[in-house]
């Protein structure tokens, strides 16, 4: 092979990490769909550390308009409410139509769903619109980019929440059978917005080396490995159940199409959103993201003070009172 002449490489460099930089200094832009109350300004706030109003249900306008809100981490974030869903059943299935370009302009598609909603069939209409009047291409390209989240999980019931303290904060998990409860759901919600559009899904992860698995829908090359179509629960066991030793591959191909239960309130599952968010983006978007994702551990951090605010927890035996979060007199990381 012929060698580059050592200028050339270096012009070459220079040429990608001038690139680098123009991506990196580009304002990131995310938008989010879903019902007015479904939580979408809660979880953007959280998130991404703006400060949109929450409880807003004017429909400001029935066009998506960006807005560009300072982020906590001194970045600028130009973000899309799009309002679109619940207002006016006709209005809406018409908008969506109007969507796809805006949202393929944006680097982050979040479409928030409440984990309590008796009825998806309206969301999923509106997901037909949008996605059946783009060509193939870019009806692919629409469908991949979106993350789909199933906010205030919170809200679901039995509710038992371990609170796991560590200093001065602690964060939320779910007990097990809760946990069970709300995987199921955002199974249901799966089966709805993603299993129907498998033609379209595609699904990639980083190649950790030696990854050979000789089948038709894989392909892989020393850094990445892909899956075209859907990897639903079934396939993934399938897949892991015949090289079982490349498990783990198959687990982060899977974490792509699944739907994530969250909680604004409780701050739950939060890196899990950003981990999905992050495997969607191309390499400009990785950039402009960099910035955000330095404190994604520390996202689901809640304080012991806004945790007691949160709910109380009372065991009364009998008429005499036993335990009471709210007391003032327990230990302050309590
Ligand atoms: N329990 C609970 N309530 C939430 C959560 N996120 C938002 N809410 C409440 O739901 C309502 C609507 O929230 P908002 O973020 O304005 O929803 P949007 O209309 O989709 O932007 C407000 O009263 C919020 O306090 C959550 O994670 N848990
Ligand atoms: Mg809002």
């Amino acid at each position: 092979m012929p060698s580059i002449p050592n200028a050339r490489l270096n012009r070459i460099k220079m040429d990608v990490w001038n690139k680098y930089q123009i991506e990196a200094n580009k304002r990131p832009s995310v938008a989010v769909l879903g019902q007015t109350g479904a939580g979408k300004s809660s979880l953007l706030n959280v998130l991404f550390g703006t400060d949109l109003a929450i409880g807003d249900v004017r429909p400001a306008t029935r066009r998506p308009e960006p807005i560009t809100l300072p982020g906590a981490h001194g970045h600028q974030l130009v973000f899309w409410d799009m309002p679109g869903i619940g207002e006016s059943a006709a209005a809406d299935v018409e908008y969506m139509t109007m969507y796809a370009d805006k949202l393929l302009a944006c680097d982050v598609v979040i479409w928030a769903v409440h984990a309590d909603s008796r009825s998806t069939t309206y969301e999923a209409l509106c997901l037909r619109r949008l996605l059946e009047t783009a060509d193939p291409a870019t009806r692919a390209r629409l469908v991949n980019k979106l993350t789909f989240v199933m906010t205030k999980a919170d809200m679901l019931h039995p509710p038992p929440w371990v609170f796991s303290v560590n200093g001065d904060s602690g964060s939320f998990t779910p007990s097990l059978r809760l946990d069970e409860q709300l995987e199921e759901r955002a199974r249901y919600f799966e089966e709805v917005f993603l299993a129907p559009w498998g033609d379209f899904l595609t699904t990639s992860t980083y190649n950790p080396g030696g990854f050979s698995v000789a089948d038709d829908r894989m392909t892989f090359n020393d850094h990445t490995v892909r899956y075209r179509g859907y990897f639903s629960r079934q396939v993934c066991e399938a897949y892991q159940h015949r090289y079982p030793d490349r498990a783990d591959v198959f687990a982060r191909l899977r974490d792509n199409h699944r739907v994530v239960p969250c909680s604004a309130r409780f701050r739950y599952n939060l890196t899990r959103i950003m981990v999905a968010v992050v495997n969607r983006l191309g390499f400009g978007a990785a950039a402009r993201f960099q910035r955000l994702l330095g404190d994604v551990d520390r996202l689901s951090q809640v304080p012991v003070p806004v945790m007691r605010e949160l709910g109380n927890f009372l065991i009364w035996d009998g008429d005499r009172k036993v335990f009471d979060l709210a007391d003032p007199a327990l230990p302050p990381n309590l």
